[in-house]
């Protein structure tokens, strides 16, 4: 038996890995040759904790290879980005459509298709619909149910960035198969690892809107939890305290504030609801909105500090102040920077403040291209400086002694009034 993955990315990779170290064989297919060749040498493109170690062995054991190019199997996961396109963030499906133009030719009948990529609902018929057209002399499920030829199935990855390989195996799988037959077919194929539970949707719609929620819901709270913190700047009160007291209700659990929602989930996917209904996802489109907006907020309170800071220090120029900045990420304790709120911070003080910027972030060897001027540099720890802006509560700030100067501390971890 073997199995296909299409797309090796931070999903697709970890997942071919997993099935192979159960000793299955499997083809990881990606369209970079440069992805393809660094995991044919047992290497990782990306950070993930294990996935290098559970790579480089399946790999040298021969359960993983990867290629260019599709080829026989007898289960299809697909796990390419599903980003969203235009001001009306409306769902780009056009890597799956590739991806299943990809498959299409190798297809044979009793063969599964599954799309892991978190989607839009209908994005699993959509996929089917151009499976079907590509191979008329195959039967598929939207068309002949359960005598279908092929299987189809909606089975979204729900795991955490930086606890991929555990969550893998722990978390729940929802499965959405298109009818009960398909279902099964990848019930049994997923518990060659997953120890969680594999509940079984009513239909792919459904579970392609689970996923949906499941990060929606995060990002509303989330937002809420940044208006509070905005309310509270206002009425000068302490949002970490208020959270803490609020928190010790049995029914109350906020989440915390930070500068805005960072990752290529959280931030993406609420849109794919909005544009399917425009009209009544009034919440949702909300609290994207106030999420989006925060990192302009910190920006203002940066320029509000440089400003006290020279209305107490009336000798110096605002090019003589000292700006440092702790944490890049997009959240604690890792190095991936993609759609990082901090990231975005700290590139537009590197546009406007001509003072010296030091950068602390432990987690990065070298400075992104943008943020590559003569005024900024790196560090990996506590420096002096006159005004601290903390982005990232990664693990190593919190056991820092608080710096001197002015504080924005936008994660709350050195219990500064913010
Ligand atoms: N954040 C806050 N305050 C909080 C929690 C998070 O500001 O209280 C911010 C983080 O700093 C970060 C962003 O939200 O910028 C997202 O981080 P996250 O840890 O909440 O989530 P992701 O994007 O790493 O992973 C999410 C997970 N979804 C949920 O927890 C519902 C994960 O399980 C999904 O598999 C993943 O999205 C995905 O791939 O969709």
């Amino acid at each position: 038996k073997r199995i296909s993955v299409i797309g090796l990315g931070y999903i697709g990779l970890p997942t071919a890995a997993m099935f192979a170290s159960r000793k299955i064989e499997v083809v990881g297919v990606d369209v970079n040759q440069q992805t393809v060749d660094t995991i044919n040498r047992g290497k990782v493109h990306i950070v993930e904790p294990d996935l290098d170690m559970v790579v480089r062995a399946v790999v040298m054991e021969g359960y993983l290879r990867a290629s260019t190019t599709t080829e026989e199997a007898e289960a299809f996961l697909i796990a390419v980005p599903t980003p969203f396109k235009g001001e009306n963030h409306e769902p780009d499906l056009s890597y799956i459509k590739s991806a299943s133009q990809a498959i299409a030719p190798v297809l044979r009948s009793g063969n599964l298709v599954i799309l892991e990529s978190t989607s839009p609902v209908g994005a699993t018929k959509a996929m089917a619909d151009w499976l079907s057209e590509a191979r008329p002399d195959l039967s598929f499920p939207q068309n002949a149910g359960e005598n279908s030829d092929i299987r189809i199935a909606h089975c979204p990855e729900r795991v955490l960035p930086g606890k991929v390989m555990r969550e893998l195996i722990s978390n729940d799988r929802v499965i959405g198969g298109v009818t009960p037959a398909c279902s099964a077919r990848a019930v049994e194929l997923y518990k060659t690892f997953v120890t969680g539970c594999c509940v079984i949707a009513s239909c792919p719609r459904i579970a392609e809107m689970s996923k949906l929620t499941e990060n929606t819901f995060r990002d509303v709270n989330i937002a809420f939890a940044n208006e509070l913190s905005i309310i509270c700047d206002e009425l000068k009160l302490n949002v970490w305290e208020l959270i803490r007291l609020a928190n010790r209700h049995p029914r109350v659990n906020v989440l915390q504030p930070g500068p805005g929602v960072g990752g290529h989930c959280i931030a993406v996917d609420p849109w794919f609801i909005v544009s399917s209904a425009p009209e009544q996802a009034r919440l949702i489109r909300k609290a994207r909105e106030v999420n989006d907006a925060k990192p302009d907020w910190v920006l203002d309170k940066v320029r509000a500090a440089i400003g006290s800071y020279l209305m107490v220090n009336p000798g110096k120029s605002a090019s003589e102040v000292r700006l440092c900045i702790y944490g890049l990420a997009f959240k604690p304790d890792i190095d991936d920077l993609r759609e990082s709120p901090a990231l975005k911070i700290a590139e537009a003080i590197a546009c406007q403040h001509g003072g010296p910027i030091i950068i602390v972030e432990p987690n990065i060897g070298e400075l992104p291209d943008s943020l590559r001027c003569k005024n900024i540099c790196l560090s990996s720890s506590l420096e002096p400086g006159d005004i601290h802006l903390l982005l990232v509560d990664h693990k190593c700030f919190r056991e820092m002694i608080v710096p001197k100067g002015i504080v924005i501390d936008t994660r709350g971890i050195w219990e500064c009034i913010f």
